[in-house]
C-alpha cells in the first residue's frame, strides 16, 4: 500500500507510525484514517514488530482532531460511517497484540486525544495540549472520547473536560493521569524509544498477554477478568520464556528471551 498521509518505518523491532499532514496540524481525514486502518492490519501480523510508537509530524501537533473541513458538510449517514471508521480503527489499535506508545509532540485535540487514549502509554512534550473540544463545534466526541476518557481518568474529571471543551496543558494532563510522562521536545523520541526498548527486553509473550489481560479486564467484571488472568498465567508455563526468565533469575544472570 502506498501511504500518502502516514509515514511508517520498522527499525530493530520498533514500528514508528507518523501522522503526516503537518499543514493541517495532522488533522485526521478519511484518507489518513483508511490508511491507518490498513496499516494496523499489517502491523498486527508483522512478527518483527515488538512495540509500536505513534507520533505526529512537525513541531506543533500530534493531531488537532478529525478534519473539520471534511466533516462540515457531512450528512447524518456519512457522520455515522465516519464515527464507525474512527471507532473501529482506534479499537483495532487498542487491540494490537504489541504495546503501543503515543509520543505526543504537540496538540492532541478531539480525535487526536482519542487516538492517544487508544494507545497503551502516553508520553507528551511539555508544550502539548489535550482536550475534547467537540462540544464547541456542536457535536459530541465520536471516536471513543466519551468512553475512554472516563475509563482513563475517572468520570468527574472526564466530564469536566468533555463538557467544557477546554484544553489542558501537558503537566495538568499528567496530574490527571491522562499522560504517563512529560518530557522536553528534544527528548521525546529518545525517551519513547528507551521505554520501547525496556519493554522489548522482557518476555515478549508475557508482555503481549499482559496487555491483552488488562484490556480484557477493563471490559468486564472483576471475577471474569481474574479468571482470564488465571488462564493466561497458566498458559505462560508452556513457554520457553518462562523457563528462561526464572532460570536466569536463579542463576543471577540476565534472561535471554526468545519469544517462544
Ligand atoms: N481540521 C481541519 N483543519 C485543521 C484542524 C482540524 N481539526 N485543526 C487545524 N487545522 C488547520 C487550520 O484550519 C489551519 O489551516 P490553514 O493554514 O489552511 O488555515 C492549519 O491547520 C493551522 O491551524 P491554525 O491556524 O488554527 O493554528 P493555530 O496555532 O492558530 O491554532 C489550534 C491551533 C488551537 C489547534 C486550532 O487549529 C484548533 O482549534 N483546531 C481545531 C481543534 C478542534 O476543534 N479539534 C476537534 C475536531 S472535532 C473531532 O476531532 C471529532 C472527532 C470525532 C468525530 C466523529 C464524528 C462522528
Amino acid at each position: 500500500m502506498e501511504l500518502t498521509s502516514l509515514l511508517y518505518e520498522v527499525d530493530q523491532g520498533i514500528a514508528v507510525i507518523t501522522l503526516n499532514r503537518p499543514q493541517a496540524l495532522n488533522a485526521l481525514n478519511g484518507t489518513l484514517m483508511r490508511e491507518l486502518s490498513i496499516l494496523l492490519d499489517e502491523v498486527a501480523g508483522n512478527k518483527m514488530v515488538k512495540v509500536v510508537i505513534i507520533t505526529g509530524s512537525g513541531e506543533k501537533a500530534f493531531a488537532a482532531g478529525a478534519d473539520i473541513a471534511e466533516m462540515q458538510t457531512m450528512t447524518a449517514l456519512e457522520g455515522r460511517e465516519w464515527g464507525k471508521l474512527g471507532q473501529e480503527t482506534f479499537t483495532k489499535l487498542e487491540k494490537l497484540p504489541q504495546p503501543v506508545i503515543a509520543a505526543v509532540n504537540g496538540f492532541a485535540l478531539g480525535g487526536g486525544c482519542e487516538l492517544a487514549m487508544a494507545c497503551d502509554i502516553r508520553i507528551a512534550v511539555d508544550k502539548a495540549k489535550f482536550g475534547q473540544p467537540e462540544v464547541s463545534l456542536g457535536i459530541p466526541p465520536g471516536f471513543g472520547g466519551t468512553q475512554r476518557l472516563p475509563r482513563l481518568i475517572g468520570r468527574g474529571r472526564a466530564l469536566e473536560l468533555l463538557l467544557t471543551g477546554d484544553m489542558i496543558a501537558a503537566p495538568e494532563a499528567f496530574r490527571l493521569g491522562l499522560v504517563n510522562r512529560v518530557v522536553s521536545p528534544a527528548d521525546l523520541m529518545a525517551e519513547t524509544k528507551k521505554m520501547a526498548q525496556t519493554i522489548m527486553k522482557r518476555g515478549n509473550i508475557a508482555v503481549n498477554i499482559t496487555k491483552a489481560a488488562v484490556h480484557r479486564g477493563m471490559e468486564t467484571d472483576l471475577v471474569t477478568g481474574l479468571a482470564y488472568e488465571a488462564e493466561v498465567f497458566g498458559l505462560c508455563f508452556a513457554t520457553q520464556d518462562q523457563r528462561e526468565g526464572m532460570a536466569a533469575f536463579l542463576e543471577k544472570r540476565k534472561a535471554d528471551f526468545t519469544g517462544k
